[in-house]
């Protein structure tokens, strides 16, 4: 099987917050969608990281007392420390104080010099200090002047500042989404930015002279470089790309361009817009598509510092414990705010979702069958000899469709339809157990057989529907493949989701997947 390269990315998080759940969801539909790929057999490189440069970073440092370094590293370990309380499997974790990209960003931006796409000029405009953001003069009527953000009012500023020239790139940019409109997705949010892009491009100050704490411009280092500009080149420098003679740079340049860059929506104009122009002004390949999700909101209400609702690591690892990592992930990936709604994160909802499919659906179907291969089959797979009255099925026309489906999906980023297709393998063999009833038919010795066909069936549509749901669900899956001895993940997703696989004489032992759980 041929394999290629995956590129995919998470936003780098600011470090002058606490993790919470908005960070854990990016970070674990990426993971999800990483790991299904090297499952298919590819070769991955998953990015996230910590975005530690800025005014607010500098603010918070003050009024604690401690340097902007020291903040950075104490909250950047908090980020990193994620990776492995929710099992993601990032291949690397930038900082964006790494030496490393320090001085990738001014070796970039000193490109940009040379090829007269970033100059020095003076701006003036509306600034909201919060967001570190200047706001057009439309843009800062429509918003009466306050930022939509923390709500304080935009002030008056004025700079000489360096320039990027984003307005030589409008026309690029249009012809961009028209030629490839999957660029930017969920369809309403490529429709926001093109609505948008209608109002016309300024050239966008790209260095600050008020604080001190980030890149300095190449040459004037009383410029500080915008803290959007220096993160949004965290996906190239993460892979070396403008440091020509190292290691890194030769190990990881073929993963350039991304395949998926995973943001929130609230950051979709930096990627949809600053960012495919500033690779056209370099000279890059554009990224294969930018998704912008929408948002969790808890228990029906936005989540806010000031209502003290975020949703943070404490009661996620509280889930986990009651339900296990697996089922965090499996709620997050199903129910989670993918498209263009936002979603709700209530215990009700994740209970439920639990209960109904992981507890009633996948983990019952599993069990039944392994509990059934052992009582009437001395626990060995048995052999399908063909005969099977009922159930109507033709299960490798089925399963192989709802394989094609389930890989297609992710392949889109639908992260929800891929499991969903999945699942609907295990939901037909519920209803299969129901309908030629092997419980009833193992009474009569002459169907020896017949039973020996069903359980097949099941034990072999379970076991390919595992293998899709493997990159949602890597402990609990992992513990079925040890169960019914299925070996390891073979890195030919396809191939191994082929009906048939499954080896008459193979020891099943029963399984209890997913226990339930009382809603407290
Ligand atoms: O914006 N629901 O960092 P950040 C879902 N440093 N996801 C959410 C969320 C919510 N309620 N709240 C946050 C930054 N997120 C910049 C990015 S990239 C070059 C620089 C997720 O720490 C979502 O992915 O504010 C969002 O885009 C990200 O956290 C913002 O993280």
């Amino acid at each position: 099987m041929a394999t290629s390269t995956k590129y995919i990315t998470t936003p780098i998080y600011y470090v002058n917050d606490r993790p919470h759940i908005g960070h854990v969801y990016t970070t674990t539909i990426c993971d999800t969608w990483a790991r299904f790929q090297r499952l298919s057999g590819h070769d991955v490189f998953f990015l996230t990281g910590t975005d530690e440069h800025g005014q607010k970073v500098e603010q918070s440092a003050e009024a604690r007392g401690v340097s902007p370094q020291m903040l950075a590293d104490e909250n950047s370990a908090e980020f990193r420390n994620i990776m492995g309380m929710f099992n993601l499997t990032n291949d690397e974790f930038i900082r964006t104080t790494d030496p490393r990209h320090e001085q990738q960003v001014q070796a970039l931006v000193q490109r940009l010099m040379d090829s007269g796409d970033v100059y020095l000029g003076t701006f003036e405009g509306w600034y909201d200090a919060g967001q570190e953001e200047y706001y057009t003069e439309t843009k800062a009527r429509e918003v009466d002047f306050n930022s939509p953000i923390s709500g304080k009012p935009l002030e008056r500023a004025s700079e000489e500042n360096y320039y990027f020239k984003l307005s030589a790139y409008e026309e690029r940019l249009r012809a961009m989404f028209e030629e490839n409109p999957g660029i930017v997705r969920p369809d309403a949010r490529r429709n926001e930015v093109l609505g948008r892009l209608r109002e016309g491009l300024q050239d966008v100050p790209i260095s600050r002279t008020n604080f001190a704490w980030g890149i300095g411009v190449p040459g004037a280092p009383e410029h500080v470089i915008y803290v959007w500009i220096d993160a949004l080149f965290n996906y190239i420098t993460a892979l070396g790309l403008a440091d020509e003679n190292s290691d890194w740079h030769t190990a990881r340049k073929d993963y350039w361009s991304a395949d998926i860059q995973v943001i929130g929506k609230e950051i979709l104009w930096f990627h949809a817009v600053i960012w495919p122009a500033l690779l056209m002004a370099l000279e890059l390949p554009l990224p294969s598509c930018i998704y912008a999700h929408s948002f969790w909101i808890s228990e029906g209400q936005k989540m806010s510092k000031s209502l003290g609702n975020f949703i943070d690591l404490e009661q996620l690892q509280g889930y986990m414990e009651r339900y296990g990592s697996d089922a965090l992930r499996y709620f997050l990936c199903t129910q989670g705010p993918l498209g263009a709604t936002d979603a709700d994160f209530s215990r009700s909802q994740f209970h439920e979702t639990y209960t109904t499919d992981l507890v009633n659906t996948l983990g019952n179907c599993a069990s039944r069958t392994s509990a059934m291969i052992g009582k009437y089959c001395d626990g060995l797979c048995p052999s399908d000899t063909g005969e099977c009255a009922g159930g109507g099925v033709e299960w490798p026309e089925f399963t192989a469709s709802q394989v094609e489906a389930s890989i297609d999906a992710m392949d889109r980023f639908d992260l929800s339809g891929s499991i969903a297709a999945a699942m609907g393998i295990v939901r037909r063999v519920d209803a299969f157990i129901n309908e030629t009833a092997p419980f009833k038919l193992a009474k009569d010795p002459e169907a020896a057989d017949q039973v020996g066909n069903i359980l097949y069936r099941c034990a072999e549509a379970i076991r390919i529907a595992s293998c899709l749901l493997e990159s949602t669900m890597p402990e609990r899956i992992g513990e079925l493949r040890e169960a019914w001895n299925l070996g390891e993940p073979s890195g030919d997703l396809r191939s191994e989701c082929q009906w048939g696989r499954l080896a008459a004489g193979t020891t099943i032992n029963k399984v209890a997947l997913f226990p339930r759980v009382e809603l407290d």
